[in-house]
């Protein structure tokens, strides 16, 4: 025989007339003792409700979006009624309980009160309350003085054999912790291995809905990442080579580290070399760095770069565009916004200078200046960064003749200029000297093709070496 029971919404505390976000069971499901029935959000946490019995769920009385306070029926439920134990049979069940003393939160079975319509009682498991703190691994025992030199004790296991969390792991656990998402989410994600800090929400809010982890896992699986076991690093006692010191890597120095080998990883990156004759550019530069050094304004090779990229971009769309998070569609933008990365104290950023097609050769050397001071002076804000279409790493100033620039996603390709040399370059028969520019173009090569990649730094080159061509 069955009798039925409504499942009230239990003591929770503080909170009251919280909005339901998630329904976890239907008619008709089976639900054990401790299952969770409805998952809950107030301003400050969401938390599953466990049913207080097990039985079959008969009717639904609550929706998503309902609000509810302690005392409101959830469901009603269909409780099988159990033959009363013996007491044989009860004793082994205290046994039982005793070796796991946590389940047995309901007393010996057989007790249970079976009016038709009772009080519920008051879970006595504790309730699933979300964010929950990630779990966290013990701190390695080195040194915590980033100054002092580290006499460590000698590794007492070969390298390569311990399995550390990565320095980055803490700021993982950070976003996994912040995403929105609820208790059940979270361990669903849990379950299948998502990084919840990686998912898109596609809920209220931007919350985390359990179907946005299965499209995750699906876009990885597709993107083939899902499976791509990494071997950890190994680890290495370096004092027992010698004296050592450790220092923390800065905060900009792990959020880049952590985007340029995502960037690095997930894009397949191919590295055009070429080269441009800016002999020509280089006298205009002079003369106008001349005109203009009243005005405190410095015209570099960058400047000139940003022009002539926008130029490039112009004539190859492609380059100025983003695959969509599907990976099925590429989104062109009709904007030029060029960012520039600046080496900083604290590590590299990139600001964006916007608009680069409509400023002036002297606007944007003034921009460039104010807005690398400020990145300097680690002033720089969230939306400076933001939005670029295209970067340009700049390493002319220091030297160098060549190198590979990571892309920085969601943008498909990026400029890397060296250090331009007098170069002797044969001309009408002789060889004569001319000013020549390294250039390193990195694309995505899901989106763009080699040759494309060639006809980008060829046109950049014919442009740089004739300005004039930046007009048309
Ligand atoms: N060839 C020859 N000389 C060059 C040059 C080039 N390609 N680029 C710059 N120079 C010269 C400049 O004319 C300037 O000379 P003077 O001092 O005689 O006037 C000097 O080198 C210093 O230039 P700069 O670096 O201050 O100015 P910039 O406009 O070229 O670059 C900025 C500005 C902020 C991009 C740069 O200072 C910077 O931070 N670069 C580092 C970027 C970086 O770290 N990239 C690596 C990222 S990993 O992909």
């Amino acid at each position: 025989m069955t009798t039925l029971k409504e499942i009230q919404v239990p003591d929770i505390g503080d909170f009251s007339d919280v909005e339901i976000i998630e329904v976890l069971v239907r008619p008709g499901d089976v639900v054990k003792k401790e299952d969770s029935l409805i998952t809950i959000e107030s301003d400050k946490a969401s938390m599953e409700i466990p049913s207080p019995e097990a039985g079959v769920v008969e009717e639904l009385r609550v929706g998503i979006g309902d609000r509810v306070s302690q005392g409101d029926v959830i469901l009603s439920m269909g409780l099988a009624e159990r033959p009363r134990p013996t007491q044989d049979a009860q004793r082994k069940e205290v046994v039982a309980a005793g070796l796991n003393a946590a389940a047995s939160s309901s007393g010996p079975s057989g007790q249970q009160n079976e009016s038709m319509v009772e009080a519920p009682e008051a879970p006595k498991s504790p309730i699933r309350i979300s964010p929950q703190q990630p779990k966290r691994e013990p701190p390695p025992p080195a040194t915590t003085n980033p100054s002092a030199p580290v006499r460590s004790k000698p590794a007492v296991l070969p390298a390569g054999s311990i399995a550390r969390p990565s320095p980055t792991a803490h700021l993982r656990d950070e976003r996994i912790k912040r995403a929105h998402a609820s208790p059940s989410v979270r361990r669903f994600a849990r379950e299948l291995g998502a990084e919840l800090g990686d998912v898109k929400g596609s809920g209220p809010k931007g919350r985390i809905l359990k179907t946005d982890v299965q499209e995750h896992i699906k876009r990885s699986l597709a993107a083939g990442s899902a499976g791509f076991r990494v071997v950890e690093m190994p680890e290495v006692d370096f004092s027992k080579y010698g004296e050592i010191e450790v220092r923390p890597l800065s905060r900009i120095n792990k959020q880049v580290g952590l985007n340029l080998h995502r960037n690095w990883v997930r894009i397949p990156h191919v590295t055009q070399y070429d080269e441009a004759d800016i002999t020509e550019l280089e006298d205009f530069r002079k003369s106008l760095n001349e005109e203009y050094a009243a005005k405190g304004i410095k015209v570099t090779v960058l400047t000139f770069l940003m022009k002539g990229v926008v130029s490039a971009l112009k004539k190859f769309p492609r380059f100025n565009t983003s695959l969509d998070s599907g990976q099925e569609n590429l989104i062109f933008r009709h904007y030029y916004h060029i960012a520039v990365a600046v080496d900083t104290p604290e590590g590299l950023v990139a600001p964006v200078i916007r608009e680069v097609d409509r400023k002036s050769l002297v606007e944007i050397a003034s921009e460039l200046t104010q807005i690398s001071a400020k990145a300097r002076a680690g002033r720089l804000s969230p939306t400076e960064m933001q939005g670029g279409c295209f970067s340009i790493s700049s390493l002319g100033g220091i030297g160098g003749s060549a190198f590979t620039p990571i892309i920085n996603a969601p943008q498909v390709a990026i400029l890397g200029a060296s250090r331009a040399a007098m170069k002797p370059v044969y001309q009408g028969g002789e060889f004569v000297p001319r000013l020549i520019l390294p250039l390193s173009l990195s694309y995505d090569h899901r989106v763009i093709d080699g040759a494309d990649g060639a006809r980008f730094t060829r046109f950049l080159s014919a442009v740089l070496s004739d300005t004039r061509r930046m007009l048309l």
